[in-house]
């Protein structure tokens, strides 16, 4: 049994798993901290500031994870739209199986029809869980590219990544808003000032943010039928294009009859924020202690560019002068 004071217990007989548990539980203490955003602590590990948990996470993944030539995996910065991604690729791979109007989307949230790799792969102590997971497996991850072990991202082996940016702008936004929720109530909120300035230094969930996009998107150029890179503001735009071309990369093409009978729209439809955000299951409040956030809280606006109603003109012109430098030659933007 592991006692880390970092982790929460995870009882294992896999000696493998003890092994990394215990290569973890040594190697966290030794590294850089801060404080986190919700009276977390942040480490630094591989250039990327992490808490424990997913530190665990992606250790347990290097060490023991079993890709499979079909797995596809929906790879976020936190809050550039991993809920939407995920409900929009689960209704694109399983659009034959599913009505539309009786849909798993209207029972679940994304969040939990998608698990979230480096939090599951703990589950059970060993990668049982993960091999019983049928095929295409579907898993979301905010792990930076390049923690994935070589036999993930090397071009042959065929697992996918599709992977979502936004404007680190909104990203913060959105981070702010969220953090203040985590927080315990006996504690003063996050001040807006506090939050830019952890989120510029890069000491923000798996940030860099810019380091974590750079990865993702040096990767797509280098091994585009590997990684898909997408913006939240060209699904915003292109919705339709966007979901065609995310079916076309993971070799499910819409047909002619499925363009027809307007199966593409019936997508985008109903993974929209206002579809979602109004189903009774995600306005819920509940919270659960495996996850101390509601499934309401990954709904908020939804929108591009709210940050207009946030952020004074010094912050907006420092945060994008840090884009334009980090981001140099890159061909995307957040228009
Ligand atoms: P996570 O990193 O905690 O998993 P993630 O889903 O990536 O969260 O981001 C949440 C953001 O996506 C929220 O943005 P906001 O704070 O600026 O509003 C949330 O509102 C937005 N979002 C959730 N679902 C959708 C959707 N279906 N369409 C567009 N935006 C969405």
């Amino acid at each position: 049994m592991e006692t880390s004071k970092f982790f929460p217990v995870v009882e294992t007989q896999d000696e493998g798993y003890q092994k990394t548990f215990k290569n973890c539980a040594e190697l966290v203490p030794t590294l850089p901290r801060s404080k986190g955003w919700w009276l977390d602590e942040l480490f630094q590990y591989q250039g990327f500031w992490m808490s424990s948990f997913p530190i665990r996470g992606s250790m347990l993944i290097s060490d023991h994870f079993k890709p499979r030539p079909t797995d596809i995996i929906v790879a976020t910065s936190p809050k550039c739209g991993t809920t939407w991604l995920r409900a929009l690729i689960f209704s694109i791979i399983n659009r034959a199986s599913f009505d539309f109007n009786d849909h798993p989307l209207r029972k679940l949230n994304p969040q939990e029809l998608v698990l979230l790799f480096e939090g599951h792969i703990h589950k059970g102590g060993s990668t049982s869980f993960l091999d019983d997971l049928p095929s295409p497996r579907l898993l979301s991850t905010h792990i930076p590219y390049s923690l994935f072990p070589k036999r993930m991202t090397d071009d042959t082996s065929a697992c996918r990544f599709v992977y979502i940016c936004r404007d680190p702008k909104d990203v913060l936004v959105s981070k702010w808003h969220f953090s203040n929720k985590l927080r315990p109530k006996e504690v003063p909120p996050l001040s807006l000032e506090e939050a830019f300035d952890l989120f510029c230094k890069g000491v923000s969930h798996y940030g860099p943010f810019w380091d974590h996009v750079l990865g993702y998107w040096k990767a797509s150029v280098e091994s585009p039928k590997k990684v898909l890179f997408l913006t939240y503001e060209d699904v915003k735009k292109e919705s339709l294009g966007c979901v065609r071309k995310v079916a076309e990369f993971l070799g499910v093409p819409f047909s002619p009859e499925e363009e027809n009978k307007k199966t593409v729209e019936e997508i985008v439809k109903l993974c929209s924020f206002e579809s979602l955000s109004n189903l009774d299951v995600n306005k819920s409040v509940a919270k659960r202690s495996e996850r101390p956030v509601s499934n309401s809280d990954f709904f908020r606006k939804g929108e591009v560019g709210d940050w207009v109603n946030h952020l004074s003109p010094e912050m907006v012109e420092k945060m994008n002068q840090i884009t334009e430098q980090k981001l140099q030659g890159i061909e995307f933007n957040f228009h």
